[in-house]
């Protein structure tokens, strides 16, 4: 019998789309973005995606109407919380789209703790993390529910608060707007059904090994370099993230090695400065594609 494709939805354009699209291509799909098309079918793990907007990826995923898909994690707690009867699960964390809900205020306004919320008017378009939030926090204010342009309900005076997402906090500053509180923190998330089938679930596993092999390569650098025999506790220190180091004989020196290792966490320019004050020498530090653990 001719397998099912992998249903996968992703939002067609905007803050996640990029990220997505960037993270499967690495996994060797060949996605593009076009603005007629909302279906893209795939050879590699025979996949289809489904281009839609990010609201509607959980109730898509939900209803079986996809199998798994990629959103923010505020909009799959914003769902959860809306359908208690939900058969939604994160399936994993895919560190892009990072973003938090935050409450904010008018820099100059007289609100400055959460408890001056109260008998106050937030504007927001996540309206049930929202309410959670403050009933949580024994607040009670009134929720005033838009679709965009929330930053905008002080300055036209509908609101005195915000609940919105906030990345650099650009947009609060040019509407003079501070952060009072973080309710929720948010990375791109892939969601599937909890009562999944097992062929969906094995097929789902194989492409989160493929993300995951991505996603651990993406900050990771491997390193090359020479450096005295006795300094390769300093070197451990200075590079976290690489606990067993390959250390390899130079040809010709009884003192100096080669040391070959991956580090975790990126490599920057001051940590090269450090390498070279103890004494490392013919440094290079090369990306990796992918990692498999
Ligand atoms: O059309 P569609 O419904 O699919 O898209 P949308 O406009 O509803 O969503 P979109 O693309 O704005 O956001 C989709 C998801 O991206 C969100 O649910 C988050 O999980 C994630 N994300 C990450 C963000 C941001 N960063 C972000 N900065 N979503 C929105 N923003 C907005 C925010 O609302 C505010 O207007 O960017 C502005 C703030 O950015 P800074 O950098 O100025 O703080
Ligand atoms: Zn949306």
């Amino acid at each position: 019998m001719q397998q099912q494709r992998l249903r996968i939805a992703l939002q067609k354009s905007g803050k996640l789309s990029e990220g997505s699209f960037e993270l499967l291509n690495k996994c060797s799909f060949k996605l593009r973005a076009s603005k007629n098309h909302y279906l893209i079918q795939s050879n590699e793990l025979n996949t289809s995606f489904l281009l839609i907007r990010d609201d509607d990826i959980p109730g898509f995923v939900d209803s079986d109407a996809s199998d798994i898909g990629i959103v923010g994690e505020n909009g799959y707690f914003e769902y959860i919380l809306e359908n208690p009867q939900h058969n939604l699960e994160v399936v994993a964390k895919l560190k892009f789209a990072y973003c938090r809900l935050s409450i904010a205020v008018p820099q100059d306004g007289d609100i400055k703790t959460i408890a001056d919320l109260n008998g106050k008017t937030i504007a927001t378009s996540y309206p049930e993390s929202l309410r959670d939030f403050l009933n949580k926090n024994n607040i009670d204010a009134k929720i005033l529910v838009m679709h965009g342009s929330v930053e905008l309900a002080p300055k036209i005076a509908i609101a005195d608060a915000i609940c919105d997402l906030v990345s650099t906090g650009a947009t609060l500053k040019e509407n003079a707007l501070v952060e009072l509180k973080v309710i929720f923190e948010s990375e791109a998330v892939l969601i599937g059904r909890k009562n999944a089938s097992s062929e969906i679930r094995e097929r789902t596993q194989e492409l989160v090994f493929r993300l995951q092999s991505v996603i651990n390569a993406k900050d990771s650098k491997y390193i090359m370099l020479h450096i005295d025999k006795d300094q390769i506790e300093q070197l451990q220190k200075l590079l976290p993230g690489c606990e067993s180091p390959t250390v390899l004989p130079l040809h010709g020196s009884d003192n100096k090695v080669a040391v070959h290792v991956v580090s975790k966490e990126g490599v920057f320019w001051d940590t090269i400065a450090k390498l070279k004050s103890i004494g490392a020498s013919s440094i290079l530090v090369l990306p990796i594609e992918k990692m498999m653990e």
